[in-house]
């Protein structure tokens, strides 16, 4: 492991020279950790995202549907333009996937703002099995115009077909799962479990590649890159998780104040971010020698414990001001 020390900035870069990783040990964010840190993430990507690329090109030949599957914590941040092309020659679905750890509130909102863009979304907890018969409903609807399509050139009625696409651990194999008789698909709960394919029956009237297609994470910018990293669909080990979480318990304080007053029994909110994380390491334990309080660690559990939905059900995004 190498380091550099840019001294300026009192921000300290750790190079994985395997995973070409850098991690910042630093007090504030500042622009230029942030401007490193998104280069840093985008560094570790190309190669992955041009082989994701060249199957998902290839698989998207064979399909009549997409069934695109966004975290409906972050129901924008989890989409992947670079699908946009494709959309308008394919059927399109939009799953908002563990609607059970996002505000209902929100996700009505976000409904109602995929509708108006005229997509065809439902919200579904995919690991519960919840929201399936909307799904497949969904499904239908979806499947429509090509159905008709067919019909009108009186061709033999097939299955559509169709694939599940969408960011690491959004929940695809899930979904898979959820459509299919039998459990298919694997799961996990680290970004890029999946491999192999072959084609399965579903309870909707379609048939699915059984594997999913991995649309790489996009970072249009620090904040898109700062929520895939918040909701699991970036590898822990790429980004810069004490810095992140730091952001995100500030954003926590101003979203969820209570949430956090109650999990980690608090007499009173913590005045920033840093402190927060403090607090959550001293109402764990988590202290090293001499009492020293392990923030690090604190930032890896808050992390996890919104993942798992331990904070309640928070969306971290709102639809555009405006078209809301
Ligand atoms: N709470 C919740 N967890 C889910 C849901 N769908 C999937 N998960 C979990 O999210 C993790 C990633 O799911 P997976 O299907 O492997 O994601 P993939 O990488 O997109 O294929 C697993 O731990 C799943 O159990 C959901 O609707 N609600
Ligand atoms: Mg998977």
């Amino acid at each position: 492991m190498g380091y550099g020390n840019l001294r300026g900035d009192g921000v300290y870069v750790i190079i994985k020279p395997r995973l070409l990783s850098v991690v910042f040990v630093c007090r504030k964010l500042s622009v230029s950790v942030i401007a490193i840190m998104s280069e840093s993430i985008i560094q570790w990507y190309p190669g992955h995202m041009a082989r994701s690329k060249r199957n998902l090109e290839a698989d998207l030949a064979l399909v009549d549907m997409l069934i695109e599957v966004v975290d409906a914590r972050i129901p924008a941040a989890s989409r992947n333009p670079d699908l946009q092309p494709y959309l308008n020659k394919k059927c399109h679905l939009l799953l908002l996937n563990k609607a059970d750890l996002a505000d209902p509130s929100s996700t009505q909102r976000w409904l109602a703002y995929y509708k108006r863009q005229g997509f065809v979304p439902a919200a579904i907890n995919a690991a519960r099995k919840q929201g399936v018969k909307e799904m497949l409903a969904a499904v239908e609807r979806a499947a429509t115009p090509l159905r008709e399509k067919l019909a009108r050139k009186n061709r033999l009625q097939r299955p559509v077909r169709a694939m599940v696409v969408g960011v690491p651990n959004c929940g695809k194999s899930t979904v898979i799962n959820a459509l299919s008789y039998s459990a298919s698909a694997k799961t996990g709960n680290k970004p890029g479990v999946t491999r192999g394919r072959q084609w399965v029956k579903t309870k909707a009237n379609i048939e699915l590649l059984d594997t999913p297609g991995l649309l790489w994470p996009r970072f249009a910018d620090y904040d898109t890159a700062y929520k895939l990293a918040v909701c699991g669909c970036i590898a822990d080990n790429v980004f810069p998780v004490y810095q992140v979480a730091c952001q995100f318990a500030e954003q926590l304080l101003r979203l969820a104040p209570q949430a956090l007053l109650d999990r980690y029994k608090l007499d009173e909110l913590p005045d920033c971010g840093e402190t927060m994380l403090t607090a959550v390491a001293r109402a764990r334990g988590l202290l090293g020698v001499q009492g020293k309080v392990r923030d690090e660690d604190a930032a890896l559990l808050l992390l996890q414990e919104y993942r798992a939905g331990r904070l309640g059900r928070i969306t971290l995004e709102q639809p555009t001001k405006g078209e809301a």
